[in-house]
């Protein structure tokens, strides 16, 4: 019953019909399935089938854009499960994607298991350049900057970020965090960041880690 109402998730998404996905969502909440089972077999399932179709150019931009319509549908729906804040915040972050580079999903998921581990997230959206980065940081004290990128195009530019912050002379202020499919532990080393993350929980789990050292 649990597996076919998640599959059935997964293959909504792939036809990008939203409304569908959030019915099906909503239905298999109330069922009592397991938000990050409903998360990690049903949307996110769906959305790597979308992945590996679009990198064999069986389909094309508008497909992969609905399927990621559908994706953010169901985990407006989810959101509310998945995050629990506690009264304080245990610390405040920036997340964006960087400069050049459109894709939030993944972004998306990791500021809101960031809220859920108990930080103050404040989302710079995407193409966010290194100015906007760093004076959101200082405009709300942060703790922490976190970078997304999903193009190897793009990646270089968490570069410029971090040598920006180096140039006005913030960078040690800074806990720095990046991730994205195409980025690794040894770019972050070359680079300079703090750490790299593979997934948005071990994102938040790593950031709660690295704040609380410092505190
Ligand atoms: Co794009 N795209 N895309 N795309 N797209 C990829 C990334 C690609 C791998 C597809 C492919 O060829 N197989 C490829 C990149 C190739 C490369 O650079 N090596 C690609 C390309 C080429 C492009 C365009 C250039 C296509 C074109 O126009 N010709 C274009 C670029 C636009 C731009 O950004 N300037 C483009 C456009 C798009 C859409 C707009 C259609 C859409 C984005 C919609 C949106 O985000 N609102 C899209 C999508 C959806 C994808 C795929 C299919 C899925 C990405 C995704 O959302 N995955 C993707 C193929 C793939 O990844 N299989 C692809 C699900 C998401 C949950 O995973 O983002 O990896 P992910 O996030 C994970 C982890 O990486 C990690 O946690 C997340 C959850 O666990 N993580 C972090 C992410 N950020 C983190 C930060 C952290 C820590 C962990 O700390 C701070």
């Amino acid at each position: 019953m649990a597996a076919e109402i998640i599959n059935e998730i997964s293959e909504f998404l792939q036809k990008g019909r939203a409304k569908n996905v959030k019915v099906l969502v909503e239905e298999a909440l109330a069922q009592g399935i397991d938000p990050k089972e409903i998360l990690n077999d049903g949307l996110l399932a769906g959305m790597m089938v979308i992945g590996g179709k679009f990198k064999r150019n069986e389909v094309f931009v508008p497909e992969v854009l609905v399927a990621a319509r559908a994706m953010t549908a169901g985990i407006s729906i989810l959101e509310p499960k998945l995050v629990e804040i506690g009264n304080e915040p245990i610390g405040k972050v920036v997340i964006g994607t960087v400069k050049g580079d459109l894709h939030d999903i993944g972004k998306n998921l990791v500021a809101m298991m960031l809220k859920g581990a108990g930080f103050e997230v404040i989302d710079a959206g995407t193409d966010v350049d290194a100015d906007t980065f760093i004076n959101k940081a200082e405009e709300i004290g942060a703790d922490a900057i976190c970078m997304s990128a999903l193009l190897t195009t793009t990646m270089p530019y968490m570069k410029t970020v971090i040598d920006t912050l180096k140039e006005r002379g913030l960078r040690d202020k800074y806990i720095v965090m990046i991730g994205g499919a195409p980025v690794n532990d040894t770019f972050a080393e070359q680079i300079g960041a703090d750490f790299y993350t593979a997934d948005a929980t071990s994102a938040a789990e790593a950031a709660k880690a690295a704040v609380l050292a410092r505190k």
